[in-house]
């Protein structure tokens, strides 16, 4: 069994994984290391279950079976896999959308929720082709609303947001035939062709995972993240903090946990209620604190600067810390495994998604007609169970770090070009000299295959010590502000000379928080918006960039691998896709499909060779565009590097 520093590089975390082993706890690392070990043709990606003929396996020995019973290769089979995930994967940021969408038609029609960000609803009005003259905003936001969810069901033509992409990066899609049509006629054909006897050809199936991703990237994630900005406004630069020492022990702690922020927007309205402060007080508490886990609390830090208690892993470890009176979950990444972890505590277990029910969860369902009365009744409840916290035994690790959050495709050439120059010009200036020697993106999950946070944190502190520019959504965005990346003092300690020299001079960290998964869409807007503005090549293949998922391992982070490669990046994976019995896919992913869309994947875990591929792959794009090399070619070895050795399990 590892031990907990060998589990995660986090703090709090490993104080708590040694409380929970104290009390007997299980959890996930326990129930990882109790899968082992796991099987080997999953990871490979050759089984199949498509029919009842199987399931089948391929022998990647060629000692047993090369085809399933129906005739399919492995390589067919891996592909089939593949796009299901991709396929899951746009349905969940999809299905996140058409929520959003849902509860603007609320606004509109005079619910509990208003638009808190005119302008852009104006804006993207007005890019939609909308008429924006002499209309209310209530009257414009329903249209808008209208206009989104139609999105999902077009079947013929283009996805709107397309356009926002550069136009050889638009032509490019159009040349291999994956422009995506509708949301959800994209996910549906997908899976159609991976039904038994469909499509049999490995690089048409993914092909078709192509299209299906770009209608995640350029539709349902950019539909989530737009219309949420209209809805809940439009995130600025904030301060707070991070980790499990943001929980109170003086308070009711209510943590929200899951993705979609269309309650806990309610949520934080409903514990600012004076009557329920006052009923807090008088259950002896001194007040509410309302934090968060995974994406949910990314969105509500972005607007309002809610603290996180943690990342992806971290879920079960704040029950165990005995202090949380609710535990507030909607959907997506939130572990089945919670009510039982609950149910060693007094926490309760509050489910709210009329998609996704719990064992043992009270189910309290979210009517966005009704929401602020709902929110308030969850409230209520955590705080009427403050009673029921024991008197001991409550352990919350005395450890937080400060953050800055809340840079926006919007923002974040005022933060980079000075209040008074609003455009890109400065970031592209920057890089054109090799003051800033590339742009990265560092996003996606924790998994307790590699150790927590160490993926997320080496890479980006190499990434820094190299003059890049580090762009990180998701629970990467957690565990870098657990590291203290996300403060501007961590130029000074990280950053090489170039990078630094921007940072002081403008005031922001050298990593730039950009919100939850959905919100990689601000990326693909920010990278199109560089493009545009001139000096760096014609679309985002031929940016001084690249992306990185260190420790992912949900489908939707397949999804966005597929989108970011289509879409021109070179994206390198801490945990390789599950091709690697398939020598097809895995040609195609790693080398063919550069020819198409200009990225393509690579997989790497070990953190410091990942980010010096992405180094390199930087300064290959520099040279292809004629570019000086870096300001400062001497990078420093980043801070703390020795302490940081990550164990890759
Ligand atoms: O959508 S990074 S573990 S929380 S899937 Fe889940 Fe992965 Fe975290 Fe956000 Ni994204
Ligand atoms: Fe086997 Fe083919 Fe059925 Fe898959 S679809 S389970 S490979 S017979």
């Amino acid at each position: 069994m590892k031990t907990p520093p060998e589990r995660s590089i986090d703090p709090a975390t490993i104080e708590m994984l040694s409380r929970a082993a104290e009390e007997g706890l299980t959890v996930t690392w326990d129930r990882y290391e109790a899968m082992q070990p796991q099987c080997g043709f999953g990871l490979l990606g050759i089984c199949c279950r498509n029919c009842t003929m199987g399931p089948c396996r391929i022998d990647p020995f060629g000692q047993g079976p090369s085809e399933g019973i129906c005739g399919a290769t492995a390589d067919v089979i891996a592909a089939r896999n593949l796009a299901r995930m991709i396929a899951c994967g746009t349905s969940a940021h999809s299905d996140h959308a058409r929520d959003v969408a849902d509860a603007m038609l609320v606004a509109a029609e005079g619910g509990d929720y208003t638009i808190k960000d005119e302008r852009k609803l104006r804006a993207l009005a007005g890019e939609w082709g909308i008429e924006t003259r002499d209309r209310s905003v209530k009257d414009l936001a329903w249209e808008v609303a209208r206009a989104a969810l139609a999105q999902f069901g077009q079947q013929e033509g283009e996805l709107r947001f397309v356009c926002r992409a550069p136009q050889a990066t638009q032509k490019r899609w159009r040349q291999a035939g994956v422009m995506p049509r509708g949301i959800d006629r994209e996910v549906v054909g997908l899976l159609h062709r991976t039904h038994v006897g469909g499509d049999s050809d490995a690089r048409s199936i993914m092909l078709a995972g192509v299209r299906t991703a770009l209608a995640d990237g350029w539709g349902g994630s950019m539909i989530a993240t737009e219309l949420q900005d209209i809805l809940f406004r439009t995130p600025t630069w904030l301060r707070s903090r991070t980790n499990l020492g943001v929980l109170d022990p003086r308070n009711v702690n209510i943590v929200v946990h899951g993705h979609e922020p269309v309650l806990s927007e309610m949520l934080v309205a409903a514990t600012q209620d004076p009557q329920l402060l006052d009923l807090a007080r008088r259950q002896g508490a001194e007040g509410i604190s309302l934090c968060g886990i995974c994406c949910t609390a990314n969105e509500i830090l972005m607007r309002h600067g809610i603290p996180v208690a943690g990342n992806f892993l971290q879920q079960e470890l704040a029950i165990a810390t005995g202090a949380v009176e609710a535990m507030v979950v909607d959907i997506q990444c939130v572990m089945p495994s919670l009510g039982k972890v609950a149910a060693c505590f007094h926490t309760k277990l509050i489910s709210t998604s009329k998609k996704a029910h719990f064992p043992g969860a009270r189910h309290i369902e979210l009517d966005e007609a009704h929401a602020l009365a709902i929110a308030k009744d969850i409230v209520r409840e955590a705080v009427e169970n403050f009673a029921n916290r024991p008197k001991s035994g409550v352990t919350i690790p005395d450890i937080s770090s400060p953050l800055i959050a809340g840079f926006s495709a919007e923002n974040v050439f005022s933060a980079l070009g000075g209040r008074y120059r609003p455009s890109y010009r400065p970031l592209n200036d920057a890089i054109i000299s090799g003051r800033i020697r590339g742009l990265a993106a560092v996003v996606g999950c924790n998994n307790p295959k590699h150790q927590q946070d160490a993926g997320h944190v080496t890479i980006t502190k190499e990434l820094l010590a190299n003059d890049v520019l580090v762009a990180t959504t998701g629970c990467t965005a957690i565990a870098d502000a657990k590291a203290g990346l996300l403060c501007p003092e961590a130029a000074e300690k990280y950053a090489g000379e170039g990078l630094r020299e921007i940072c002081r001079a403008v005031g922001i960290p050298p990593v730039l928080h950009l919100g939850a998964c959905v919100d990689i869409s601000r990326i693909l807007v920010i990278l199109s918006n560089v493009v545009a503005e001139g000096g760096l090549g014609d679309s985002i293949a031929d940016l001084p960039a690249a992306a990185s998922a260190p420790e992912w391992m949900s489908e939707k982070a397949v999804a966005i691998g597929f989108y970011a490669v289509a879409s021109g990046a070179y994206t390198v994976l801490g945990e390789p896709l599950p091709v690697q019995g398939a020598p097809a896919p895995l040609k195609w992913l790693t080398e063919e499909v550069e020819e198409l869309f200009g990225g393509k994947f690579a997989f790497e875990s070990d953190p410091i060779k990942a980010a010096r591929m992405m180094i390199d792959h930087i300064d290959a794009r520099r040279a292809a565009l004629h570019l000086p090399g870096p300001m400062y070619p001497a990078a420093r070895a980043p801070a703390g590097r020795e302490e940081q050795a990550p164990v890759v399990g």
